[in-house]
């Protein structure tokens, strides 16, 4: 289990105050200054050299995609840096107890990151849903101001750096990185074909690179204990500690801060007080947050919570949001309602997933009450195939993976409800 020693987030459950007062009491905004003073690409490489991977679902390095922003400025164009606060995932609950309760953690970490990417400003995106967090975060934005901490000159470095906070509006697709651009440019949110990458032709047109909250909130502590220190949690490919939001049929579901690699069973009995009705009764999990695949029960038990042991089972980490279902859930109809979720947040833009989505729900729905031929169960699976890989965004992926997960691990459920459904059928004729 994590020490406490070893935390980056003191403060995540609101024991004490998020205020700047406390939060320097904490260590946050600890001279500052020096580590601006180390310069861009000595940044650069400790946060390469510190193995994270991006906290916000696709784990690309860090360290690396900030490689990919230029040193000059070409034509006088800008530079900057969009932080992914849209935390709509289902499952996905951690970057709001972070704006909650350590915002200061993620305006030092803007300020460092976008230093180090020679941005003239951050552009903080947060979910429109997140009213209170939005107060809360804007309060630290002004008093960072205030404090000299960001603005003109930020902590005496020379350097000057603004962070804005923008609301979004409630559409699931606005956290795909291309589409927050678009939104924040004014336009209605649909994200733009790749590449080129927003390092290339992001926010206006000037390079651009966009992180998850979490990504950005660890970095002060990452440079301040060293990139030593974060890599030697969990394992090769897999470093640091993570934020799990441990949600459904566990006795006590929380959000926590834990070694990544930590086994699956090991995480549920340390911090949620195990299995409602004992391990016996678990079903499967969504490890990942709603876009992953489902994994049973059997095979998740040592499973290490991490990138590369997740994929290995045929699913991922995510956002590292772990939904636990016990015995007492219809697998099926958890699974149609992620259709629903997918259908309803597409943005239209391209026909695989605007008209896929809908029919695969449809689909879903019927083999959920059984009224489905045998043959459509493999139909399903095809469509699944077409649409995957098949879109401008990663959401065409989100919605076929799940009905994936369910039919490699459920097969035999499908068939019974449709057997069963048949006999009750052929009972009234008769
Ligand atoms: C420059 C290259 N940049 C990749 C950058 C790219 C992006 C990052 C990852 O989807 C996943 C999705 C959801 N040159 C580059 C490059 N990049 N190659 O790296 O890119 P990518 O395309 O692998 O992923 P993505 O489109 O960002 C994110 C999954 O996350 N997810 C859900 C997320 C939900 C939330 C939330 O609610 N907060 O984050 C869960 O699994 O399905 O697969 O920056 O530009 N050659
Ligand atoms: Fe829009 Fe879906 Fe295409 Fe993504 S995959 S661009 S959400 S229609």
């Amino acid at each position: 289990m994590l020490a406490d020693k070893d935390r980056i987030f003191t403060n995540v459950y609101g024991f004490q105050d998020w205020s700047l007062k406390a939060a320097q009491a904490r260590g946050d905004w600890d001279d500052t200054k020096a580590l601006l003073a180390r310069g861009q690409d000595s940044i650069i490489e400790e946060m390469k050299a510190s193995g994270l991977r991006g906290r916000g679902g696709a784990g690309f390095p860090t360290g690396l995609k900030w490689s990919f922003m230029p040193k000059e400025s070409k034509d006088g164009r800008p530079s900057f840096l969009v932080i992914n606060a849209d935390e709509s995932e289902p499952g996905s609950c951690k970057d709001r107890e972070i704006i909650r309760h350590d915002p200061h953690k993620l305006v030092e970490g803007a300020l460092i990151a976008g230093f180090a990417m020679r941005a003239r400003a951050a552009y903080i995106y947060i979910r429109g849903e997140y009213i209170r967090e939005a107060e809360t975060l804007q309060a630290a934005i002004d008093e960072a101001y205030d404090a000299g901490l960001i603005g003109k000159n930020a902590c005496g470095s020379g350097y000057d750096f603004d962070v804005f906070m923008h609301r979004g509006a409630g559409a699931y697709i606005c956290g795909e990185e291309t589409a927050m651009i678009e939104s924040l440019e004014g336009k209605k949110g649909q994200p733009r074909l790749k590449p080129p990458f927003p390092a290339g032709a992001g926010l206006y047109g000037c390079p651009t690179t966009v992180n998850n909250v979490e990504s950005i909130a660890v970095v002060p502590t990452i440079l301040r204990r060293g990139a030593s220190w974060f890599s030697s949690f969990g394992r090769e490919n897999n470093a640091g500690t993570k934020l799990f939001q441990i949600s459904g049929h566990v006795e006590r579901p929380c959000v926590v801060e834990e070694a990544m690699s930590i086994p699956f069973r090991e995480l549920i009995e340390k911090h949620c007080g195990g299995i409602r009705g004992g391990w016996d009764n678990l079903l499967a999990v969504i490890p990942g947050g709603s876009s992953v695949p489902l994994v049973p029960a059997a095979e998740i038990m040592d499973a290490p919570m991490d990138f590369d042991g997740l994929k290995a089972l045929g699913s991922g980490l995510g956002t590292a949001a772990v939904i636990v279902m016990d015995k007492s859930t219809d697998i099926v109809r958890a699974i149609s309602r992620i259709s629903y979720f997918y259908k309803h947040e597409s943005c239209g833009q391209c026909t695989p997933c605007r008209e896929g989505t809908g029919w695969m729900w449809r689909v879903m729905e019927r083999l959920r009450t059984g009224d489905a031929a045998i043959e459509e169960i493999d139909m399903l699976h095809d469509v699944t195939k077409q649409v995957e890989g098949h879109t401008i965004c990663a959401l065409g992926d989100a919605a076929a993976w799940p009905i994936q997960g369910l039919i490699r691990h459920f097969r035999p459920e499908l068939e019974r409800r449709i057997a069963e459904h048949n006999a009750q059928f052929q009972e009234a004729a008769e």
